[in-house]
């Protein structure tokens, strides 16, 4: 029986197969949204639906009288708005968008976006350039040019996550969108400097060598160049100059013309520092470069002076003590001044990512008078997904999915409690929960708490002793080994070169997610929480004769000063991630919280493929709904009663075991009560709710065995008394 509902805690049987079914009979259908309970589930449909997100689709769901059971992602923006606007719940409302990578997170995100867009344009009269909502939009593409990539799962993947939180005034019919803000988390910068076979660096370099005038690309001295180590102009695609001219409009309509001369200049200097690479000089005990143009370049337009910019790459510069001079030595290898090369752009890169994002914020923040009225918060969080590779699972892994390990719990104990009041208010106060939902925060603490994978991580940065990677692997191991449960051991990976003499040191350990167990590498996982940026770096920065670069540091300046902790460490990568997810959580703590959780149906790329069912991929789907907590929403919310179904279905199906007939004089609740009180067996797994009927595998096989009982009983009554008078 394929079961197509709208609801999948409506399926009659609650279980993986009965959703999978049910997804993909409704995929088929073109029907890309569904409701698990509260939360809608997205599934991608992988190339554009006419119609699906139309203005016309807007208007019907931003109708008054409009209910918003339809699934759809402008029913849950309406929910949240009503939410907002008539103070349902709590005062702020957040929408949690997630899925793994290519899911079409963003996306829907966007849509969200519009339609709220759509809902203030419809407020005011006359639709304005500064209105917050067109800048909001618009600011959407630089974005996404600064932030987004083509990687091997998504051609427009974002590398960074994102929180918008639109600020409105004002209660019911009034409210209004005032001001916005855009937070980011975590930019996956080393992208900048060195991307993965049949990846790409962010979108902006392709798109600046392929749409920047002939003449600007001269004085940049970007013309003439074989090759760009970093972002090869091979990868330009067909796309990338007209997308170069979306994003110059972005910048001139959010009147940030001025930083866009100063953009350029500092991508075409990330460009030509990509290329500078290092020879020694074994006699002069120095290093040199055979690309003395490309330095010269880049120092010429980062103001600087290159033969200072060349010893930034290969001079090191030690400090015993504040009071005592510095040691300065040369670098030991190509490859430590190739890290301090690295190090350098991606430094840059981030920065200018931040102002950028800065400027945008400056032009979305309208000050809030709150001394007559209180603002309210939406938030739209469009957060990386749940990430797991076959190899070198790193720090960007541990982050992104000890994030998703903090939102999954979030999600469960939140989504436990409301369930519970459902309960309760169906006066089936009795039954228990499955408290194992809640043993997920034996994990965050494990990963983040004094003595955790965080925890040996950052005291190997602060404690700086020289510890390999394995020792780092083996400390993790081991001082936490009395927490079985999280982690394990693993063997080495199978491209690890083995001997079968020698046994390789440690580098993997692994942890059991609520997603799935991934391995982790410690190779080279403390230089990357460490982060570390040479002080020297940053005093010539400070020197340049660059005014934007100075702008840049000026700002950046008083992070890296703020980075000291009280007894002068700096802080970590995972120090400042775990932060900056604490401050979210606080956020979201004061929001009702809506969940949208995406699907993409099959690896294969949008637009290729051409029948629905070549796009459907059981398996696949089957581990995101575990991953996303799918499942895990639906058997919450079943509780161990997985089979529910109206009074009047159990009141008809099952009459044979009352003495009461369904008739319009007799309620069905009333049937329903007579069967589960006079049959003992049935009552702890039948239960009677106020709105409905609750019942566990095992009630509906016996109910079911006994009136098949009693059916054969009866017919073998009348077959009687048919034979006594034939
Ligand atoms: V990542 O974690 O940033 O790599 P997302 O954000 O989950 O990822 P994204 O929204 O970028 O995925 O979607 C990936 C692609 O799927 C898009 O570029 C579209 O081609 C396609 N997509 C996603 N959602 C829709 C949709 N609702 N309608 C049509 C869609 N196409
Ligand atoms: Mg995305």
């Amino acid at each position: 029986m394929h079961e197509n509902i709208e609801d999948l805690t409506h399926l009659q049987k609650l279980e993986t197969s009965t959703v999978l079914q049910c997804l993909r009979s409704r995929y088929k259908q073109k029907q890309f949204y569904t409701w698990a309970g509260p939360t809608l589930v997205a599934l991608n449909p992988l190339k554009d639906v006419p119609g699906l997100y139309s203005k016309r689709m807007m208007e019907l769901f931003a109708h008054e009288s409009f209910t918003y059971k339809t699934p759809h992602v402008f029913a849950l923006g309406q929910r949240t708005l009503r939410h907002l606007q008539w103070g349902l719940g709590k005062t702020h409302q957040a929408i949690v968008v997630n899925g793994e990578s290519g899911a079409g997170k963003t996306c829907n995100a966007l849509y969200l976006l519009s339609f709220f867009a759509a809902m203030e344009t419809n407020n005011n009269e006359v639709p304005n350039s500064d209105n917050i909502e067109v800048l909001l939009c618009r600011s959407n593409p630089l974005l996404e040019a600064l932030g987004n990539a083509q990687t091997l799962r998504n051609e427009n993947s974002s590398r960074f996550g994102k929180l918008i939180r639109l600020v409105y005034i004002g209660e019911g019919a009034n409210t209004q969108l005032v001001s916005a803000h855009i937070e980011t988390y975590l930019l996956e910068s080393t992208r900048v400097a060195r991307q993965a076979a049949g990846e790409r660096n962010f979108h902006i370099f392709y798109q600046m060598l392929a749409g920047l005038p002939e003449s600007t690309k001269a004085e940049l001295d970007l013309l003439n160049v074989p090759k760009w180590s970093i972002a090869s102009e091979r990868d330009c695609n067909a796309m990338d100059e007209a997308h170069f001219h979306v994003t110059v409009a972005a910048l001139e309509q959010l009147s940030l013309e001025d930083t866009t001369q100063q953009l350029w200049k500092l991508l075409a200097a990330l460009l030509h520092l990509g290329n500078v690479e290092f020879v020694v000089n074994k006699e002069a005990n120095s290093w040199t470069t055979d690309q003395q143009n490309h330095l010269e370049s880049a120092a010429r337009l980062l103001g600087l002076n290159s033969n200072e910019l060349f010893q930034l790459f290969t001079v090191r510069h030690f400090q015993a003590g504040s009071k005592s001079p510095a040691v300065v030595r040369p670098c030991s290898s190509q490859n430590e001044c190739a890290t301090r090369r690295d190090t350098l752009i991606k430094l840059l890169y981030r920065m200018t990512f931040d102002t950028v994002l800065e400027n945008i914020n400056r032009k979305l923040q309208h000050a809030v008078d709150s001394t007559f009225t209180i603002p309210k918060y939406l938030c739209i969080l469009d957060l990386y997904g749940f990430e797991s590779f076959e190899y070198g699972n790193s720090l960007e892994q541990l982050c992104i999915n000890y994030a998703n390990e903090r939102l999954q719990y979030y999600f469960t104990v939140n989504y436990l409690k409301e369930q519970q009041l459902h309960l309760a208010n169906e006066g089936l106060t009795a039954i228990k929960l499955d408290e194992n939902a809640l043993d997920k925060q034996n994990l965050i603490s494990f990963l983040d708490g004094p003595v955790s994978v965080f925890g040996v991580l950052n005291e190997e940065c602060y404690l700086n002793r020289g510890c390999d990677d394995s020792q780092v692997c083996i400390r993790i191991q081991s001082s936490l080994n009395e927490r079985t449960r999280g982690v394990k051991s693993m063997p080495p990976s199978p491209r690890m070169p083995r001997s079968s003499k020698i046994k390789a040191p440690p580098v993997e350990f692994a942890i059991s997610h609520y997603a799935g167990l991934v391995s982790y590498s410690t190779v080279a996982m403390l230089d990357k929480n460490r982060d570390y940026i040479p002080t020297e770096m940053v005093s010539a920065l400070s020197k340049s004769r660059n005014y934007f670069v100075k702008l840049l540091l000026g700002k950046d300046a008083l992070i890296v000063n703020a980075t000291h902790t009280m007894n002068g460490r700096r802080h970590t990568v995972l120090a400042k991630f775990k932060n900056s997810l604490d401050n979210l959580m606080r956020i979201l703590n004061v929001c009702d919280v809506h969940y949208i959780r995406c699907i993409r149906p099959s690896l294969s790329a949008p637009y290729y493929t051409t029948s629905p069912s070549q796009r459907w991929d059981e398996d696949y789907v089957d581990a995101q709904l575990n991953a996303c907590g799918v499942i895990d929403t639906i058997k919450v919310s079943s509780f161990g009663y997985p089979i529910r179904m109206s009074h009047e279905e159990f009141a008809s199906r099952y009459k044979y075991l009352s003495t009461k007939r369904p008739k319009e004089s007799i309620e069905a609740i009333e049937i329903c009560r007579e069967i589960t009180e006079s049959y003992v067996q049935l009552q702890n797994e039948i239960r009677v709710g106020k709105s409905q009927m609750y019942a566990t595998e095992k009630g509906i096989e016996l109910a079911e065995r006994w009136k098949f009982r009693i059916r054969h009983q009866a017919a073998s009554v009348i077959q009687r008394w048919w034979r006594e008078r034939l």
